[in-house]
């Protein structure tokens, strides 16, 4: 920020300071700088042109005021007479032309710019879900689901009793970051599984919707190392504001370092068919499953919401029907909000939130369904 805009911004904010007490010094009325050329290049764009806007608008008034004040009729000035003038019309028509083709072309060079995803080192597929981000880096084969912290979830829930201003981040973290190296450029593959989402992180200037059945493209190289957050920028259902985004940017041999882990973390849990699981290992990760992907529909309870999303504790397909229920997990019931999971979950996480589900609330069923059963069921 330049001397100007603090100034700008002291005076405007001290209007607000009393009101606004201890918060006073988060105020900033501007636009954020980024961390991103791009996003550096978007706030220079906006203050050339409120630059502009304004010394308009202290041209335009001040002419104004001073025909009011000096010219008035009290002082006995008569007005001129004159009709038509060409000269004047000829420069109230240049002048706006200069003005706005001066702005037009910036900005054009600097769409374009924004638009030029060639040559990066980085693709990620990001797809929106009903209410989660699903993240496929299509160069290393890494793949994970990233949603709401389990903390905010929780103080999110009625009822929880826990108050929001103590959680860290409140709706702004998730259980599995976005982590990109620094200095290099990434591109995004954006689309969704249902509705119309959009991602959005405003340190890198970058937003764009997330459609089904369309692919949209944009791209931003990170300069400085740390954790931005953003959100779902687009209206999306009962829970678009539980659907935060955050990317870590961190150096080149820890993002390395992290693409291996990743890929060391996806093995293990491939072959989690592969040996009997105990109970307690499936009601502890069940229970986690159950939050993180089932609650914002079921309910923590198992309740529900009546007419909208059914009860599993007691349910008749919960208690008895075990290949109905794994069925409708894996593949969803098309037409409801009832998403398959096939592709989000694995193994272990399906066969333990089924686990969960027949043994938790009322429903004390004592089945124990192996990652196997479900493996098995997969559509191949
Ligand atoms: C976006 C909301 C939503 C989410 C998230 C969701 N469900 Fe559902 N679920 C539904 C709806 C709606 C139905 C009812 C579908 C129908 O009309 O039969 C349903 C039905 C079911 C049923 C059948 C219940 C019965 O008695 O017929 C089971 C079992 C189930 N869901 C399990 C899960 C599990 C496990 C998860 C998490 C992995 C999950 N659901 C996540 C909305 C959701
Ligand atoms: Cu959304």
């Amino acid at each position: 920020m330049n001397k100007i805009q603090r100034v700008m911004g002291i005076l405007f904010g001290g209007a607000l300071w009393t009101a606004t007490g201890p918060a006073w010094a988060e105020w900033e009325l501007n636009l954020t700088e980024g961390v991103t050329e791009i996003s550096r290049e978007v706030f220079d764009m906006h203050m050339t042109v409120m630059w502009i806007c304004f010394w308009i608008g202290v041209i335009v008034f001040g002419a104004m005021a001073i025909s009011i004040v000096k010219h008035r009729k009290s002082k006995g000035v008569t007005p001129a007479t004159f009709h038509e003038s060409t000269f004047a019309e000829i420069l109230w028509t240049i002048i706006p032309f200069v003005i706005l083709i001066s702005m037009a072309f910036p900005a054009a060079k600097m769409l374009i710019k924004m638009e030029d995803t060639s040559d990066a080192e980085i693709t990620i597929k990001v797809t929106g879900h009903q209410w989660k981000w699903e993240y496929e880096y299509l160069d290393s084969g890494v793949k994970f689901i990233s949603s709401l912290h389990a903390d905010s979830r929780e103080a999110a829930t009625p009822g929880s009793g826990i108050d929001p201003t103590t959680v860290d981040n409140y709706l702004l973290e998730v259980d599995n970051p976005v982590v990109l190296p620094t200095g290099k450029k990434v591109r995004f593959l954006l689309t969704s599984s249902d509705v119309i989402h959009a991602w959005w992180i405003p340190a890198f200037a970058i937003k764009k919707d997330a459609i089904p059945g369309f692919i949209n493209e944009m791209w931003t190289v990170v300069d400085e190392e740390g954790t931005y957050r953003g959100q779902c920028a687009e209206l999306c259902g009962r829970q678009h504001g539980f659907m935060p985004i955050v990317v870590e940017a961190r150096s080149e041999a820890e993002y390395d370092e992290w693409v291996t882990a990743q890929l060391a973390a996806a093995e293990v849990a491939a072959s989690s068919a592969d040996r009997e699981w105990a109970m307690d290992e499936l009601m502890e990760r069940g229970e986690k499953v159950y939050g993180t992907y089932c609650a914002a529909c079921h309910q923590a309870n198992g309740n529900g919401i009546a007419g909208v999303f059914p009860a599993l504790n007691g349910s008749p397909m919960v208690l008895e029907d075990i290949e109905g229920h794994i069925n409708i997990i894996l593949n969803g019931k098309p037409g409801t909000a009832m998403q398959a999971f096939a592709a989000q979950l694995n193994d272990a996480d399906i066969a333990a939130v089924v686990t969960y589900e027949r043994n938790a609330w009322e429903n004390e069923t004592g089945e124990i369904i192996q990652p196997a059963t479900v493996k098995s069921m997969r559509i191949q």
